[in-house]
């Protein structure tokens, strides 16, 4: 049955992808309503051959909504989620203001699609992008060979910052190659030509909150409440995929040609991965591309029963707007 769906921040970087996923995956659409805020509402933008009114957000425009999908930021899902919800849409939240509520599910498709079943509030939480690309190379490992612990660094992309992200790198780069002065307003410091070993905002023990979002969320998807994760998130001038370098621990003993073999069967993932011929995955691989790539996998040399691994993904198609399409379809 088609769907009438509705985008809640269909003017900023997740929701104009939101759109495009929706336009290429055939999903069965009787309406859509983007909205946004008053300053952007009235742009037109166009979707399957009609051009769509962009509509002012308020508490009353999800009357007939089925799916609401929310890419605006967490003040924003907070305060309209629930009038979404009242109004008989089943929203999707891209932001983290819902992700640890026990009644609302946290869902990867390819992962853990039977949570959907749980949305108690109507709602279902989009996971953080540095968890949804980790935990796809992950998932099949864990389902081999049981996950214990993870330690990981996180290479992001500044896509991960929405659209303000991707222009402050291009104008970094380009004033430093005129030789004139930067602007860093996004980032603490200089994002071009440098890293920072800093995605948001610090929290307790010294971690970053997207530092704990690795550990809280990939705990909650996996149903591992147990699960170690030891994790740095650093910020990379790359414009759009996420890459992640992990060593994982496992249960079970780990072997290198079977953990390969396992992504064959995985839907949304697949092995690059052939140290003789120097083929691994890099971000500008999965740009624009719905499959994460995993490659350097080999055994760890300090702990038992664990696997080194490179993955990638891009940030705002399966880390963000992709994955919310496809819990879309799962309803
Ligand atoms: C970043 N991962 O790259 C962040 C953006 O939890 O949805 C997404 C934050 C989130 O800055």
């Amino acid at each position: 049955e088609a769907k009438h769906i509705a985008i809640v921040g269909a003017t900023g970087a997740v929701g104009e992808e939101m759109l495009a996923c929706l336009d290429e995956r055939n999903m069965k659409i009787s309406e859509i309503t983007l909205l946004a805020s008053a300053r952007s509402a009235g742009k037109t933008i166009p979707f399957r051959g009609e051009d769509i009114i962009v509509k002012e957000l308020t508490h009353d425009a999800f009357e007939g909504v089925d799916v609401a999908l929310f890419a605006a930021g967490g003040g924003i899902s907070e305060e309209f989620a629930p009038s979404a919800a009242k109004a008989g849409a089943i929203v999707i939240d891209n932001s983290s203001a819902f992700r640890m509520d026990p009644e609302v599910p946290l869902v990867v498709p390819e992962i853990n699609p039977q949570a959907i079943k749980e949305a108690k509030k109507g709602i279902i939480a989009n996971p953080n992008c540095t968890t949804i690309i980790s935990l796809m190379a992950l998932y099949p490992l864990h389902k081999k060979y049981g996950l214990k612990s993870i330690i990981a660094s996180s290479y992001q992309a500044v896509s991960g910052s929405g659209a303000q992200g991707i222009a402050e790198l291009k104008q970094q780069v380009e004033a430093i190659a005129n030789n004139q002065a930067i602007e860093s307003k996004v980032y603490p410091t200089q994002i071009a030509f440098n890293v920072i070993p800093q995605v948001d905002v610090f929290k307790e023990g010294g971690y970053t909150k997207e530092e704990l979002k690795m550990l809280n969320e990939g705990r909650k998807i996996l149903e591992l409440p147990e699960l170690k994760v030891t994790c740095t998130c650093v910020r990379v001038p790359v414009y759009r995929s996420h890459s992640v370098s992990i060593t994982a621990e496992f249960e079970k003993p780990v072997d290198v040609e079977e953990a390969r073999a396992v992504f064959a069967g995985y839907p949304g993932i697949a092995a690059k991965d052939n140290p003789d011929e120097a083929l691994y995955p890099v971000p500008l691989d999965t740009t624009n591309k719905d499959d994460c790539l995993v490659g350097r996998i080999r055994k760890d040399n300090v702990l038992d029963n664990a696997l080194a691994l490179w993955v990638v993904g891009d940030q705002v198609r399966k880390g963000a707007a992709l994955n919310a399409v496809q819990i879309a379809e799962l309803i």
